[in-house]
């Protein structure tokens, strides 16, 4: 069997615990693949790490390598040929007596994390690692991490995966067709409520799901609200947030950037821009992606953009630039 290592912060929270079997279970790396586990927490939660382990054990997977829970970064990504960042702190978390409401505050708080982690990964994780931020807000800690990482040769995404999924629901439950109908699913820019699920380019049966909706005050007035806020309603009717569906987004993640996408697809995920589309270089940003034959990823380009995706593009990309400008200090 091959054997890959795969490094996993956040490793006691609700995400990991729907995450972690399906990693070592075969099905997102291949039955062919053993993989060994490094758990990542805080020191205050990484002793619970332990009744993981055993759980993990106890699903007797035979593509589960060594597992091993740890609290320090280094150890945890050391060799990691993947590295999935789920775990960061929550906007609402009382710290010092201040309670943490504002985005801004939370980019810094978040991104003292991202800074230590992306050096680790830079210097001690494969040279051709890959790495997903999943951890909130992903886009901008992808590019903290990714820009301390300073590593040109491993490759940084940020998780738009469970909003192209969530995208493609709604559009498949309007138009009355099954899932699978659906394709070309592109999520443009950062995941928050900022986003734009294209419903223009994505295709059901290879036809426009706009035209086939036929609908455009549903599509521009209600669809697009319907995703973006999709995170608080669940979190309204669950009293918790989307754990199982983004857990299942991360393994979606992965298996599009390791298996050549279908041809007349794409997936889904925020990479640095390269300026395409006009986005400013450097911004993590949601884009159409393609894995190629050779396993290289690629921004599809030539995508054909009407005003109304423009102005939605506009507004998600100068929620980045102030991001950005934000961890300014971070990222220099
Ligand atoms: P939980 O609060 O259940 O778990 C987070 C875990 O991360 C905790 O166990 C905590 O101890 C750990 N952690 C915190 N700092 C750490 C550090 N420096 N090193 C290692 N572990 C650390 O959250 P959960 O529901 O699992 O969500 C995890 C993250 O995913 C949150 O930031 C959340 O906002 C984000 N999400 C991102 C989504 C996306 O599509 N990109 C969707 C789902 C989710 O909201």
């Amino acid at each position: 069997m091959k054997e890959i290592n795969v490094a996993v912060t956040g490793g006691a929270g609700q995400i990991a615990y729907s995450l972690l079997p399906r990693l070592v279970s075969g099905e997102t790396f291949g039955s062919d693949t053993k993989v060994n586990l490094r758990l990542i927490e805080i020191p205050q939660v990484v002793d619970k790490l332990q009744g993981t382990i055993m759980e993990l054990i106890d699903c007797g997977f035979e593509q589960t390598g060594k597992l091993i829970a740890t609290s320090d970064i280094k150890e945890g990504v050391k060799d990691a040929d993947w590295v999935l960042l789920v775990g960061s702190i929550p906007r609402g978390i009382v710290i010092d007596g201040k309670k943490i409401e504002e985005r801004s505050d939370l980019l810094k708080i978040n991104g003292g994390i991202f800074t230590d982690q992306g050096a680790a990964i830079g210097e001690l994780a494969k040279s051709d690692a890959k790495v997903l931020v999943v951890g909130n807000p992903a886009n901008t800690n992808a590019l903290i991490g990714m820009n301390k990482a300073n590593n040109s040769s491993q490759q940084w995404f940020a998780m738009t995966a469970l909003d192209a999924n969530r995208a493609k629901a709604q559009l498949a439950e309007k138009a009355g067709v099954e899932i699978s109908s659906l394709k070309n699913m592109v999520i443009w820019g950062n995941h928050s409520p900022t986003m734009y699920p294209d419903p223009y380019n994505a295709t059901i049966d290879g036809q426009s799901a706009a035209e086939v909706i036929n609908d455009s005050r549903w599509l521009e007035d209600d669809y697009l609200p319907l995703v973006q806020q999709r995170g608080k309603a669940v979190i309204d009717a669950r009293g918790a947030s989307s754990a199982a569906s983004a857990a299942n987004a991360a393994i979606d993640t992965v298996k599009s950037v390791i298996n050549p996408t279908e041809e007349g697809d794409c997936f889904s995920a925020a990479v640095v821009s390269d300026g395409s589309y006009g986005v400013p270089e450097g911004l993590i940003f949601g884009f159409p992606l393609q894995t190629t034959q050779e396993g290289k990823i690629e921004i599809i380009q030539g995508i054909e953009l009407n005003d109304f995706a423009k102005a939605k593009i506009k507004i998600t990309t100068e929620e980045l630039e102030s991001e950005r400008q934000a961890v300014a200090d971070l990222i220099s």
